[in-house]
């Protein structure tokens, strides 16, 4: 350990720390030429702040055809070195993460710097006396505890490749991604809770390795205390594991483009699919968007209110701020438990100066006034942040005014799971504010807007399909086990572009505004939802004969789930249907995936050729249906009719 602390020192101790953050606008315009006229050269200087084992040969080998994008070629490093080992010198005793629990009395947790550095060597060294190599799959199924960010960088320590899987999925939905990583381990908890309920958490685990082969090992951290039972020669307590380990782990050597995590998540097609991220590019990325978008300085409290399930958590919770050293806040409950103020209790009790949240929690809690937040001063808060889906620009401008009190910029950042990292976003205090805009793409971003044809609309005040046309370095390297379909997905829409699913806005001063999703997925509380994903859960409910989900708007969701099912109606009422339906998306999914509304037709809309015209079920769903145009040329027009006059309200 103590070699690269002096060579770490050696490298920084001349260098001021976090010299990429950029704090003026034409700053700004400098990096963002500089960015597109010399990527390698740009993206190179921001890498050269990290501790590498070995020096890349070249920063960019790419082609958008394949896909095949490597970045900091041949360079070899561990991620885990850049967060722990590298800030044990100045900043061991810093607070790395700080932990708020779900009962405001409950003892708060803080990890400095060092002691993170030993938990994470520590656990790092018991998943390897568990059988643990690099390369191997883990998926994490844990709560919001420090345990689940010690869980990731202990794989990452060794090289082994986490799967976070978020703690409301069902167990078919921990089935399915254990057996297409083919994962070896799962870490879980007993239970988790979450505002006044408890959840059984290892219950689920256990329902899942019923239906998968892999796994040889659990490992249980102790959270509720619930009653679990645990399998003889598979299952082993969280300090059953640990005990007698040792505190430090040497950092395997990884090669830049060595998987780091796979994270799965939905698209249009039914199947998730298994986002992968690699060491070196994530790393560069993460820590330099989050130390600019959210202008961190060391010593600020930042919270990111997301769970570590979500790419938001495992960007903005974990990676990007401990690679800055910054003091990461990790929250147990809900924005409602015990009372509804507890965000805002939360904020004066850390004294937060950064605050990132997602536009559903501001719609639900802006329901209910101003006096839950007079209590508070939040004084201490600096920049507000909203990331996972569009900001209405009621909701932007009720967060601005009460929760930043008209002088905390509010950075709406867009970006995806698989950008790894924030694309589009102001940088606080530094480029201009534009209620509901995205606004400007960071350093080393690319975005075009183009046609359905693929072609660059340029100028201002236009309007399409959201594209970026040059590799970054956090972006999607493949899909795991499929390449395929990344090539598909993202790739093949626009040749030579890689397309984000999203339509874009480029408004008449230039900002970008995002539109959300145009293909199959819905966005409920800024969590994606495959429409087939749900189809074929509502499939599974034996009376269902077809189904067809659409997204309508939903006041604080976002988007809810509206759902047309055709039944064999036989000895059942359509209310006990429908609620069975529900359950059985909740179960195959999880209760995130519920329909809002659930309505049983006669027929489902469809072309001469059989497909099902979603256009039309969309405008029913969102109570529009005196705008359906022309329904002539369908194969049943007659079922129209029917649909527009059961429509659920
Ligand atoms: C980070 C995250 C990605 C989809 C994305 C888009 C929507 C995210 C947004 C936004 C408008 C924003 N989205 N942030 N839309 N404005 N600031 O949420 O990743 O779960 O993969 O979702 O979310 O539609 O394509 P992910």
């Amino acid at each position: 350990m103590k070699a690269y602390l002096t060579l770490n020192y050696q490298k920084h101790k001349n260098s001021k720390h976090m010299s990429h953050k950029i704090q003026t606008l034409s700053g700004y315009i400098h990096e963002y030429q500089k960015s597109v006229l010399q990527p390698e050269e740009f993206w190179g200087r921001v890498a050269e702040s990290f501790h590498w084992k070995k020096p890349w040969s070249k920063v960019l080998k790419w082609d958008f055809d394949g896909p095949d994008v490597n970045w900091f070629v041949d360079g070899k490093m561990n991620i885990t070195e850049n967060i722990l080992d590298r800030h044990l010198f100045i900043m061991g005793d810093r607070p790395a993460i700080i932990w708020e629990p779900n009962e405001p009395g409950d003892e708060v947790v803080t990890l400095t710097y060092r002691e993170l550095y030993h938990q994470v060597c520590q656990f790092a060294n018991a998943l390897k006396a568990q059988g643990v190599q690099k390369g191997d799959r883990v998926i994490i199924y844990m709560p919001m505890v420090p345990e689940a960010a010690v869980a990731m960088l202990a794989c990452a320590r060794i090289g082994a490749v986490h799967s976070v899987v978020f703690a409301g999925f069902s167990s078919t939905a921990v089935a399915d991604r254990i057996n297409d990583c083919e994962a070896k381990m799962v870490l879980t908890s007993d239970g988790n809770y979450r505002g006044a309920k408890s959840i059984g958490v290892k219950s689920v685990v256990d329902e899942a390795l019923e239906k998968s082969t892999s796994v040889e090992k659990v490992i249980v951290f102790k959270r509720t205390g619930t009653e679990v039972t645990m399998k003889e020669g598979r299952d082993i307590w969280w300090d059953d594991a640990i005990k007698g380990q040792p505190l430090d782990c040497p950092a395997e050597e990884m090669d830049a483009e060595d998987m780091l995590f796979i994270l799965y998540t939905s698209g249009s097609t039914g199947k998730p699919k298994g986002v992968v991220h690699t060491c070196g590019g994530y790393m560069v990325y993460t820590y330099y968007s989050f130390v600019n978008v959210f202008q961190y300085n060391v010593g600020d409290v930042y919270w990111c209110t997301a769970d570590v399930g979500w790419i938001t958590g495992h960007s903005y919770i974990v990676y990007g701020p401990l690679l800055a050293g910054a003091t990461t806040l990790m929250f147990e409950g809900v924005p409602t438990y015990p009372h509804v103020g507890r965000f805002w209790e939360v904020i004066d009790k850390h004294k937060v100066n950064q605050f990132y949240t997602a536009p559903t929690a501001i719609r639900a809690l802006q329901a209910y006034g101003l006096e839950p937040l007079e209590p508070y001063k939040m004084d201490t808060l600096k920049v507000i942040g909203s990331v996972g889906e569009p900001i209405n620009e009621e909701a932007w401008h009720w967060y601005h005014d009460h929760v930043g009190k008209g002088n905390c910029p509010l950075v709406d950042t867009w970006w995806q799971t698989e950008t790894g990292g924030i694309m589009i976003a102001p940088i606080a205090g530094v480029t201009p504010n534009k209620p509901a805009h995205a606004s400007l793409p960071l350093p080393g971003v690319q975005p075009i807007i183009v046609d359905t044809e693929g072609k660059e609309l340029h100028g201002n005040n236009v309007e399409g399909n959201l594209c970026i046309k040059f590799p970054w370095p956090g972006m999607i390297r493949t899909t795991y086990g499929d390449h395929d379909r990344c090539k598909q997905t993202y790739f093949s829409t626009y040749k030579g572009l890689y397309f984000t699913g999203d339509g874009a806005k480029r408004d008449h001063d230039g900002y970008l505004r995002i539109l959300g999703r145009v293909d199959d997925v819905i966005n409920v509380s800024g969590h994606r939802m495959g429409t087939a994903e749900v189809e074929n859960a509502i499939n599974e409910h034996p009376k269902v004969i077809e189904s067809a989900v659409v997204g309508y708007p939903h006041d604080v969701k976002g988007q809810g789930i509206y759902a047309y099912v055709i039944c064999d109606m036989e000895g059942r009422s359509e209310e006990s249907l429908k609620n069975e339906i529900r359950e059985t998306v909740s179960k195959i999914i999880g209760p995130i995936a519920k329909p809002d509304k659930v309505q049983i037709v006669p027929g489902l809309p469809k072309t001469r050729s059989g497909k099902i015209m979603r256009r039309i079920l969309r405008k029913v769903a969102s109570g529009e249906a005196d705008q359906l145009g022309d329904t002539s040329t369908l194969l049943n027009p007659e079922v129209v009719e029917a649909i527009v006059k059961g429509a659920s309200k």
